[in-house]
């Protein structure tokens, strides 16, 4: 790329002009409409802005099978990445070719105009294997196509009506167009964008600081605010973290501005496919380093791609996609130097001490509220992730007790709250099985239907005390395995969920049948009695089983308690 090519016209966006947008929303109004999932939302939004150009809309039939097998639209055009409009075999009946449908954001916002001129049934698998490299669902955005996604494409041109609406860091919100002009006025010719989901410390900000000094070329931080990786810093907190950092660079020299964007973690088609989208951002280079949006280890606990393919796919393709790879330097902190250097440019390695922490290490030390030395990262950078990542003995946690009627869970769970609020600290919520019946679930049985439905209610309940950094205790019989694994993933998202199976025997929980409902279920006078006439699933995995036969009460809840310390859920002060 010559940058005194690089002219930074403005780049053809879907959008019709204002007075047609307001005719063609109130018409838009008696249309079919399909209601955006986030993701097609962030897709949307950079179609009609013009960062998926030359896509036009999502993509056709002929347009996708050309994507999926050879990274080329019918036309001919490079196009890695499968733009698709998925949605449900109900909707899809009611879709005929030829049809406009409006598209909705989530509040019922007309956003956009489909005029569909294709509708097909994806071949998942086969795009699976040839986008992702495999068809193995611990690839996140396998398990979207299987799991999430709809069984049914729509395709066609898309009709701009309005861009999605931000509420969060508008100002730091550009459209291609928008940074096109923005490097226009500055006078910036050539510019190297860094793509990040990630908080950004020492080491990047001083590779990103050399990558531009290298290609002398201005500095783009550009990071992905739409959907990343699930687990990663949410992107209000990496946003604060950014905002830190920003001020290290020469002013002059650097910008950052946030990216919609949905990645699917598909490394080296991945990596073409943000060159592409910075290229039409208006940039000249783009950094891509090792293992670029690598999505983690497959189900066998392999890498799902080689820690250069995405380097190799992109060098293969430059010269056709206008824009420049600069392959990311690792860096690493050389103590007697007191500096980050790359790692393949230090010759005497086997005399200095290198100093590197992983970001396993850094979430650790999060987690433990352990020591993050001023060479790693910036002291407001690690202020913030502290804000939203305090240690574990500050954050919300959940134990959930489960066992038969009878088994002990309410006494066992008043004795620990007990305990808990004696040490103070944090609110603790008991959400016991009959309390829960009375408040949040009087309408309901013991069917399996209606035993879930409770189970899920207590989990959202939980999910939310530990999301604000509270303590539930929960003590429902909460029988079935799978709705106690999805509650765990539901609080796992914001804190510690500790499983406690109450392993009293059926036969004793009968013998002591303090509430006479044994006797009752015996006589078929209690239907679908847990134990008796209904299954219960033995917890697998539990992070605790009591055995209240030979043990009493207070010494459970040591227990408990003892598990809780073991887990650094509570620390001294
Ligand atoms: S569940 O399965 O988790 O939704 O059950 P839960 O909300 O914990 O409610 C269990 C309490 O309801 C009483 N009860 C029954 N239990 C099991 N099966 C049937 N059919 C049934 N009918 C009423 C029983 O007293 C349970 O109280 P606990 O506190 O567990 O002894």
């Amino acid at each position: 790329t010559n940058p005194m090519q690089n002219n930074l016209a403005p780049i053809s966006e879907l959008y019709v002009s204002y007075e047609s947008s307001q005719k063609l929303k109130v018409e838009a109004a008696d249309l079919v409409s399909w209601d955006l999932t986030p993701r097609q939302i962030c897709d949307l939004e950079l179609l009609m802005n013009g960062g998926f150009s030359p896509l036009k809309g999502f993509l056709s039939e002929e347009d996708y099978n050309g994507v999926v097998e050879n990274m080329r639209l019918a036309d001919g055009s490079l196009w890695p990445m499968p733009i698709t409009l998925d949605v449900s075999q109900g909707f899809a009946d009611k879709i005929e070719p030829g049809q406009d449908i409006a598209l909705r954001d989530q509040e019922g916002v007309i956003l956009a105009i489909l005029s569909v001129d294709d509708k097909f049934l994806p071949n998942k698998a086969r795009e699976a294997e040839k986008v992702f490299g495999s068809d193995d669902e611990a690839h996140p955005a396998v398990n979207y196509l299987h799991n999430v996604a709809g069984p049914v494409y729509l395709g066609g041109p898309i009709t701009g009506i309005q861009q999605p609406v931000h509420y969060d860091f508008r100002a730091r919100r550009d459209t291609p167009n928008e940074l096109r002009a923005y490097f226009r006025k500055l006078g910036w010719r050539k510019i190297v964008a860094f793509q990040t989901r990630n908080p950004l410390h020492r080491a990047h900000q001083e590779l990103t600081f050399r990558a531009a000094k290298e290609c002398q070329a201005n500095l783009l931080i550009h990071p992905v605010v739409g959907m990343t990786k699930p687990g990663d810093v949410d992107h209000f907190t990496r946003v604060r973290c950014y905002e830190a950092v920003l001020d290290k660079y020469p002013a002059a020299t650097t910008t950052m501005s946030l990216l919609p964007l949905a990645m699917r973690m598909a490394g080296p088609r991945e990596a073409v496919w943000h060159g592409l989208i910075r290229k039409n951002h208006g940039v000249t280079h783009f950094i891509v380093g090792r293992d670029h949006a690598g999505p983690g280890k497959n189900s066998a606990g392999e890498d799902f791609y080689g820690p250069y393919d995405a380097q190799d796919l992109f060098r293969e393709h430059e010269a056709e996609m206008g824009i420049e790879m600069v392959p990311f330097k690792h860096m690493v902190f050389v103590q007697e130097r007191a500096q980050y250097e790359p790692i393949d440019e230090i010759a005497d390695k086997d005399k200095v001490t290198i100093l590197n922490i992983s970001g396993t290490e850094l979430r650790r030390r999060l987690a433990e509220g352990l020591e993050i030395p001023d060479w790693f990262s910036f002291k407001d950078v690690v202020k913030e992730l502290r804000r939203t990542k305090p240690p574990r003995s500050k954050q919300g946690f959940t134990v959930f007790f489960t066992g038969f009627s009878g088994s002990g869970k309410s006494t066992i769970a008043n004795a620990l709250m007990v305990k808990l609020m004696e040490m103070g600290g944090r609110p603790t919520t008991l959400l016991d099985g009959d309390i829960v019946r009375k408040n949040l679930s009087s309408e309901l049985g013991f069917s399996k239907e209606h035993r879930d439905l409770n189970i899920r209610r207590i989990g959202y309940v939980a999910s939310e005390i530990t999301k604000n950094g509270g303590i539930a205790i929960c003590a429902p019989i909460a029988p079935y395995a799978t709705t106690r694994r999805a509650v765990r993933e539901d609080i796992e998202q914001y804190g510690a969920f500790v499983e406690v199976h109450v392993a009293t025997s059926i036969e004793e929980c009968e013998k002591r049948d303090r509430k006479g409902l044994y006797k009752l279920a015996r006589e078929g006078k209690i239907k679908e009695f847990t134990g008796i006439s209904d299954p219960y699933d033995v917890p697998a995995n539990p992070e605790l089983s009591l055995d209240t036969e030979t043990v009493d009460v207070d010494y459970c809840a040591q227990q408990v308690l003892l598990k809780l310390e073991s887990m650094g859920l509570i620390a001294g002060s």
